[in-house]
């Protein structure tokens, strides 16, 4: 007899509102101990979500794009009634040589269905090295699938028993662990962990079939439903460790042309020295496509990055960009190359504005209560503006324009780690009150490094204000998907004709970065106006 089990998002640490970007099953199938079910994707890691229990799938409840945290219910499973209690995980195969603290592991081939005698391609780990909790430490690959064996303990490899080219079936010695009497209490914890095997995209498609084992051929391996760049990539020749990598770094696998492992598979190394030659310029990045979608064919045919003996010339000092700085650097550069972008300046005429926001501020000062802000206020015009022209609240999705319905503004934050771009939801349903706080309240947890990965998405437009500091105009890089940005400098007071005379003003210098494939000049220079007219007189933003 068959039960009904409910399978929910497992411990994923501190991530929330993450993207499921794979669902790797659909009703029908069936699924083993340890089958990935999702994949999950935050800007920092992404993560299968195994099967803790072997089972029929009945219904899938979510779906490619939706945001889930731990908890969050995923699907129900067919199982029977013998295993529907939760039980400690198996996978991994490990024995133990010696009870008690300091002891040593085996760690053993998991099950791995029906593959016998599968060469081990990768050996990710060497004697001396640490492990945690599923750190994969060797990949297997048969002509039909390529896994991952992940860590079923923390601890110390004491000594490796397999090399690349051996050939092994379930409940083969992997190496042997030395573990602390406190790591080898995690071992249970495995069936609701991520990852304790992670099978490679050829056998992470099911059409109905188990995902593996068997798994399907690979003549008849469904490709990834999601759009063609997924069909390449599952294409090259990768373990998922890899994969997973390049997903990271934005590296288009398709691009490598052939890897320099074995059968010319892509290691790690090899998508290291892809981005390295891109970053200094002797590969061009991808180009950008005619509408905004997969990237792919044409060269800049750019000089390499000047290589430079600094050394030579003085003493110097290497400092490592901070994880903030590569990130946001691989973005900007992606941006800056594929964003026909083009920059409108405007100046806003905001000196009845700023008494208005002096006055207020005076006011709530006695009172204690809440300071607003100019970018406060920008934001709220920025609303007013998406609304009256919507072609600034889309994004390009190959030949299509999706037109947004929400008001999520963007704010560049400058933090000492680099710069981050926090957002502020609904931003249209919020009274400037509302805005100041809320906007104040990220740019601290921004500087103090506490902005999770949903604070950080679902924007539609990005306001960079460097109005706190200085500056006259400049041109801000377009935060993709999105098609513009508004750069702000700081206010000053500068001479203005009224038709008689000139009378002091005060004076905010806009810039608008825009997306030529979406937004024209004509209609740039009339968002400008629009918004600078909203800044001179705030009564108009009611209208
Ligand atoms: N003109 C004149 N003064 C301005 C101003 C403007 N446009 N904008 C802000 N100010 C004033 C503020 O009123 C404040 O003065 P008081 O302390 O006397 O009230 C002071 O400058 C400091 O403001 P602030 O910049 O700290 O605060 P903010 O709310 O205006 O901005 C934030 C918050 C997060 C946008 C800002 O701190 C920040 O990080 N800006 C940098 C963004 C950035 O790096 N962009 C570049 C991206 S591309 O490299």
């Amino acid at each position: 007899m068959s039960i009904i089990k409910e399978i929910h998002v497992p411990d994923i640490g501190d991530f929330k509102g993450v993207d499921v970007i794979e669902v790797l099953v659909a009703p029908g199938d069936t699924v083993e101990v340890d089958s990935p079910l999702i994949m999950l994707e935050s800007d920092k890691a992404s993560m299968e979500v195994p099967s803790p229990v072997h089972g029929k799938v009945r219904d899938v409840k979510i779906k490619v794009g939706d945001k889930i945290s731990e908890g969050d219910l995923i699907l129900y499973l067919d199982v029977a009634e013998s295993v529907a209690a939760p039980e400690p995980a198996t996978s991994g195969g490990a024995a133990s040589a010696a009870g008690g603290a300091g002891e040593t592991r085996e760690v053993r081939v998991p099950d791995i269905g029906d593959f016998k005698g599968v060469p081990i391609i990768e050996v990710m780990v060497a004697v001396g090295d640490h492990v945690e909790i599923d750190t994969p430490l060797v990949t297997l690959e048969s002509d039909k699938a390529s896994m991952e064996v992940p860590s079923p303990f923390a601890g110390t490899v004491q000594s490796l028993e397999v090399k690349v080219g051996d050939k092994v079936s379930q409940d083969d010695l992997l190496l042997l662990l030395a573990v602390s009497g406190s790591d080898t209490a995690s071992k249970p914890q495995l069936p609701d962990t991520l990852s304790a095997v992670t099978l490679g995209p050829k056998a992470r498609k099911p059409t109905g079939a188990p995902p593996a084992p068997p798994p399907p051929p690979p003549a008849k391996a469904p490709a990834p439903a999601d759009s063609a760049a997924e069909t390449s990539f599952a294409k090259v020749h990768a373990s998922p460790s890899v994969r997973r990598f390049a997903r990271e770094l934005g590296v288009d696998l398709t691009r490598l042309a052939k890897g320099s492992g074995p059968k010319g598979r892509i290691l790690k190394e090899d998508v290291q020295s892809f981005v390295k030659q891109v970053m200094t310029g002797a590969i061009a990045p991808a180009a950008a496509p005619a509408t905004g979608g997969v990237a792919g064919g044409g060269v800049l045919n750019l000089l390499p990055w000047p290589t430079v003996d600094f050394a030579k010339f003085g003493p110097i000092e290497v400092k490592p960009l901070s994880r903030i700085k590569k990130l946001s650097g691989a973005n900007l550069a992606r941006n800056w190359v594929m964003i026909p972008a083009v920059t409108y300046h405007e100046d806003a005429d905001i000196t009845d504005l700023e008494a208005f926001r002096v006055q207020i501020n005076k006011e709530n000062e006695k009172g204690g209560g809440a300071k607003l802000t100019m970018l406060a206020f920008l934001i709220k015009a920025c609303v007013r503006a998406l609304q009256r022209f919507p072609d600034f609240n889309t994004s390009l999705d190959g030949d299509n324009l999706i037109q947004k319905q929400y008001y999520n503004i963007a704010f560049a934050a400058d933090t000492p780690n680099g710069l981050v771009v926090p957002v502020v939801k609904n931003a249209d349903q919020k009274g400037i009150f509302d805005l100041a706080k809320e906007s104040g309240e990220l740019a601290k947890k921004a500087r103090d490094g506490k902005l999770g990965p949903a604070d950080m998405q679902g924007a539609c437009f990005t306001i960079s204000s460097l109005g706190g500091i200085g500056g006259t105009y400049f041109s801000p890089i377009v935060n993709a998907p999105e098609v513009a940005i508004l750069g702000v400098n700081k206010s000053v007071m500068k001479p203005v004709w009224d038709g008689k005379q000139f009378v002091p003003r005060l004076i905010l210098p806009l810039s608008l970065s825009a997306d030529h494939r979406v937004i024209d000049g004509a209609l740039a220079t009339r968002f400008n106006v629009y918004l600078a007219q909203l800044l001179a007189d705030f009564r108009r933003v009611l209208l």
